[in-house]
C-alpha cells in the first residue's frame, strides 16, 4: 500500500517525569504495532509538559529519555516520524486558532484540568485551561485517523473530534475526524497504582511504591511488587471490584508473559501472596530489562537522537504546514 492510501496514527507523550508501566502497557506498547500498516507520528510533547512547573535541565533531559524509550520499546525512526513538539511551530499556531473554536464550557467540564487544578491550587494557569486545544491541534494537523492512548485521554479525544466536526461544518471538511485507540479493558487500559489500587498508576504519585518505571532497576521493582497492597483473603482470582489489588496484579502478570488471565488464575490457584508478588515482580523485570538496557545505551548516543528529532521534525513539519496553510486560508488571513 502507498503512504498515501494508509491511514494516520498520531500519540504523543509528556516529558513531565519518568515514564511508568501504566505509561507502556496503556499506551506506548500500542505504538509500534501499527507501525507497519499506518503512517504512525509520534512526538514527545514538551509544551503540554510546561502547563505544570518543570525544572529546565531535568525537563531537556526528560524530553531526551522519552525519544529513547519511544525508539527502546520498539518505534523504528525510519518507519515512524519521530519529533519533538516545540519542534514544529504548527502546533502553537494551530492550537491558536483553534482557542477561537472551543467553548470555555466545554474546556472547564474537562476532568484533567478539574484534577490539576485542584493539585496545583498555586499555579492554575491558562495553559493548563487550553492544554487539550493544544492537544487537537497535534492530533488534527497529521489528518489523524487513530490515537492510541489511555482511556483516560478518552474526553480530550472527544473535545477534539468537537472542535474538527465545528470547524469542518463552519467553513467545509478540512480536518479528518480521529478516533480513539484504547486497550481493552483488563489489557493495560488503566493501570492502577500498586500502593492504592483505587487509583491509577501515575508518574506524579507522591508515594514512589505506587509505580514502576521503566527505568527501575530489577531490585527496586521487586521490592515494589512485594510491598504491594493486595486483601487479607489469600485468593487470587480477578475481581476489579473485590479484590483490585490482585487483580491490578494478575493483569499486569497476563500482560507481561502473553498469558492470558485465567492462565494466570490457573497457575496460581492454591498458591499464597508469597509466591505471587514475586513472580509478578520477575516477570515485569524481563519485561522492562530489554527496554531499560536499549534506552541507556541510546542516551548515550546524543548525536544519533538529534539526528532522529531534527530528521523527524522536518517530515512533521511539512505534513503540519499543509494543513496549517488550509485552515489560515480557510479562516481568511492573508497569504504570506
Ligand atoms: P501525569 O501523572 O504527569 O499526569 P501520566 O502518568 O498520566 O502523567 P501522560 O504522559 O499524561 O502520563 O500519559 C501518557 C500516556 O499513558 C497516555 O496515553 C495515557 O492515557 C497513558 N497512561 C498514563 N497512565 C496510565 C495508566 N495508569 N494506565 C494506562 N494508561 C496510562
Ligand atoms: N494529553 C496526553 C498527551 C498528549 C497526546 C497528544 C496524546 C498530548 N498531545 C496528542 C495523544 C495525541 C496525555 O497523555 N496526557
Amino acid at each position: 500500500m502507498s503512504d498515501k492510501q494508509k491511514k494516520t496514527i498520531f500519540s504523543g507523550v509528556q516529558p513531565s517525569g519518568k515514564l511508568t508501566l501504566g505509561n507502556y502497557l496503556g499506551a506506548i506498547r500500542n505504538f509500534p504495532i501499527l507501525q507497519e500498516e499506518y503512517n504512525c507520528v509520534y512526538c514527545v510533547v514538551d509544551m503540554h509538559a510546561i502547563t505544570v512547573r518543570q525544572d529546565p535541565p531535568s525537563l531537556r533531559r526528560s524530553t531526551l529519555e522519552v525519544l529513547a524509550q519511544y525508539i527502546a520499546c520498539g518505534l523504528d525512526p525510519e518507519k515512524s516520524i519521530l519529533f519533538i513538539q516545540s519542534h514544529v511551530p504548527a502546533h502553537a499556531e494551530l492550537a491558536w486558532v483553534l482557542n477561537c473554536y472551543t467553548m470555555f464550557g466545554e474546556a472547564s467540564r474537562m476532568t484533567q484540568f478539574k484534577d490539576k487544578s485542584a493539585k496545583h491550587t498555586d499555579n492554575v494557569n491558562v495553559g493548563l485551561f487550553s492544554y487539550p486545544v493544544l492537544m487537537a491541534a497535534d492530533i488534527l494537523l497529521y489528518q489523524t485517523d487513530l490515537v492510541p492512548v489511555g482511556v483516560d485521554q478518552s474526553q480530550h479525544i472527544e473535545l477534539t473530534r468537537d472542535i474538527a466536526n465545528r470547524f469542518n461544518g463552519v467553513y467545509s471538511d478540512t480536518f479528518t475526524i480521529p478516533e480513539g485507540y484504547y486497550p481493552k479493558a483488563g489489557e493495560g487500559a488503566k493501570v492502577m497504582s500498586l500502593s492504592d489500587p483505587e487509583r491509577k498508576m501515575s508518574k506524579s504519585d507522591e508515594n514512589e511504591n505506587g509505580y514502576i518505571l521503566l527505568m527501575d532497576q530489577p531490585e527496586v521493582i521487586m521490592r515494589k511488587f512485594k510491598r504491594a497492597v493486595t486483601d487479607s483473603e489469600a485468593r487470587i482470582v480477578m475481581d476489579p471490584v473485590g479484590k483490585p489489588g490482585v487483580s491490578n496484579l494478575l493483569q499486569i502478570y497476563a500482560l507481561a508473559t502473553g498469558k492470558t488471565v485465567a492462565e494466570a488464575e490457573n497457575e496460581f490457584a492454591g498458591k499464597g501472596y508469597g509466591e505471587f508478588k514475586p513472580a509478578v515482580g520477575e516477570a515485569v523485570v524481563e519485561l522492562l530489562r530489554p527496554i531499560r538496557e536499549t534506552t541507556e545505551d541510546l542516551l548515550k548516543n546524543k548525536d544519533y537522537l538529534e539526528k532522529v528529532y531534527t530528521e523527524g521534525a522536518q517530515k512533521a513539519n511539512y505534513l503540519a504546514r499543509k494543513t496549517l496553510d488550509k485552515v489560515y486560508r480557510k479562516v481568511g488571513f492573508v497569504a504570506r
